[in-house]
């Protein structure tokens, strides 16, 4: 039951959004830079593209867009995973998806954080990317001891934070006052912290085996280490990036440029170098350096269902065979001539993509469909045919573990990769994280089961009354 003394999760979530996108903003000001020049074009997209704009607007989508945005941070224990659950779902954020990203070369595995349910990602659809470190995939035992030590004695969460987590738990909500104290509490998790847990010593052994075992176990908490703002044109923003002083990553992540977009394309700007202090053994500072926040954006386009989502892989694989990114980027222009040859076989338009039932859609009523008095038919092609019923993609809201391991490694820097045994582990995740994973297909699906039955029965309770 909805108590009114609470402030709804939503309401929390935004709030959360919003000002870890301040604190950010503080930290990294290129992701300010990055967020004006997406802000600008985005305004230009919606100016050239009235009808694009209009259908945003008919459907609740517009004003998500200038308020949408995802962060990612790297756990480090069981203990850290299941908390973080708790404290998402206080801001209605739950788990939805499961990432290996041992197959990339990455000893992590992870999850999503977002809202589900169509009203509440209208709302605000905040997501954060999160990964636990995969400690069991570092061969040096004598490291992984002492990475796990550390790590089982740091505190990530303030004593507020669990405290009002844990009232929130136990009274359904939380009240204004708490919910204001709840925002800014669990903000500190996600703060960066520019002295390190570690002496200067163990930061390089760390360093030594991976990258991101440095970045996970030599500091206080899980820094938010990039926030990403959706653009509504990624090839416009990549192009412009230069102009402002910021460098991207060679290639976009995901699929080719194309008039209907679909699942997710993604583009980042390198990580920067930041200065750090290490506590050495003798209790003197020592200045040094860690590289690992950096900036992103993305452009989201349709939900693809299982069928959509398996030519996707055998696409973007097929024009992998012929040609692989360099690290360098030295083979761009390539590489995304070779994409968009590959991924000719998926159709181009949002008739043809359902047609193939490889999308996902939502469902409404047209102008006529509302003022008529009874659909001809039950049958949704015949109602679309009749221009009853119209029909706008379903934007698909996850992650791709390719695209995420592209991101992982130009963050972590190109001679990053290793070789890991590719070893999914859904179920000790699982197990870690205190819950299962939520399917992210079922969700679509159940968005859009539930437009079409919306429309079948407003056309014929028309019927009815007629
Ligand atoms: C997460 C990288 C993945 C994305 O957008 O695919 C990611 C990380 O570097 O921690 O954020
Ligand atoms: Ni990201």
């Amino acid at each position: 039951m909805k108590d009114n003394r609470f402030v709804s999760a939503d309401d929390i979530r935004s709030a959360f959004s919003a000002a870890m996108s301040a604190m950010y903003r503080n930290e990294v000001p290129a992701y300010g830079t990055l967020m004006a020049l997406v802000t600008k074009v985005n305004a230009g997209t919606l100016a050239a593209d009235p009808t694009q704009r209009k259908r945003l607007e008919e459907t609740d989508q517009l004003e998500r867009i200038s308020q949408e945005r995802h962060g990612a941070i790297r756990l480090g224990t069981p203990q850290e995973l299941s908390m973080m659950r708790r404290v998402f779902a206080v801001m209605g954020m739950f788990p939805v998806g499961y990432y290996d990203l041992s197959t990339a070369g990455v000893p992590v595995h992870s999850t999503a954080f977002r809202p589900v349910g169509d009203a509440a990602l209208k709302r605000n659809p905040f997501r954060v990317f999160t990964s636990l470190l995969r400690l069991d995939l570092i061969a040096d035992e004598a490291l992984r001891a002492d990475a796990g030590a550390i790590l089982d004695k740091r505190r990530i969460f303030t004593a507020v934070a669990v405290e009002l987590t844990e009232k929130a738990e136990k009274q359904g909500g939380l009240d204004e006052a708490d919910a204001e104290r709840f925002v800014s509490e669990a903000l500190e998790t996600f703060r960066w912290h520019d002295r390190a847990n570690v002496s200067p010593a163990m930061y390089h052994r760390l360093h030594d085996a991976h990258r991101l075992i440095a970045d996970v176990v030599s500091f206080k908490g899980p820094h938010i280490n990039h926030l990403t703002p959706r653009t509504l044109d990624i090839d416009a923003v990549q192009a412009q990036m230069p102009d402002y002083g910021i460098a991207p990553k060679a290639i976009v992540e995901g699929p080719p440029t194309r008039d209907c977009p679909i699942l997710l394309r993604q583009t980042s700007f390198k990580a920067l170098e930041e200065p750090v202090s290490f506590e050495a053994e003798d209790g003197s500072w020592q200045e040094g350096s860690h590289t690992a926040r950096f900036g992103e954006i993305e452009q989201r386009g349709i939900a693809l269902t299982p069928k959509g989502r398996a030519l996707y892989d055998d696409l973007l694989n097929a024009s992998r065979k012929i040609i692989r990114p360099a690290a360098d980027g030295s083979n761009a222009v390539d590489y995304d001539k070779a994409l968009s040859e590959a991924f000719r076989p998926f159709p181009d338009s949002w008739a043809g993509i359902r047609a193939e039932d490889l999308g996902y859609f939502a469902y409404s009523l047209t102008a006529k469909g509302k003022t008529a008095k009874a659909g001809s038919s039950e049958h949704l092609d015949d109602l679309i045919a009749e221009g009853l019923v119209q029909f706008d993609p379903i934007v698909y809201e996850d992650f791709l573990p390719v695209s995420a391991a592209g991101i992982f490694q130009s963050n972590l820097g190109d001679d990053a990769a290793q070789e890991f045994t590719a070893s999914p582990n859904q179920q000790r995740f699982e197990q870690d994280l205190g819950t299962t994973v939520l399917n992210e297909f079922d969700h679509y699906q159940g968005i859009e089961e539930a437009s079409i039955a919306e429309c079948l029965t407003a056309l014929a309770h028309a019927e009815a009354a007629e």
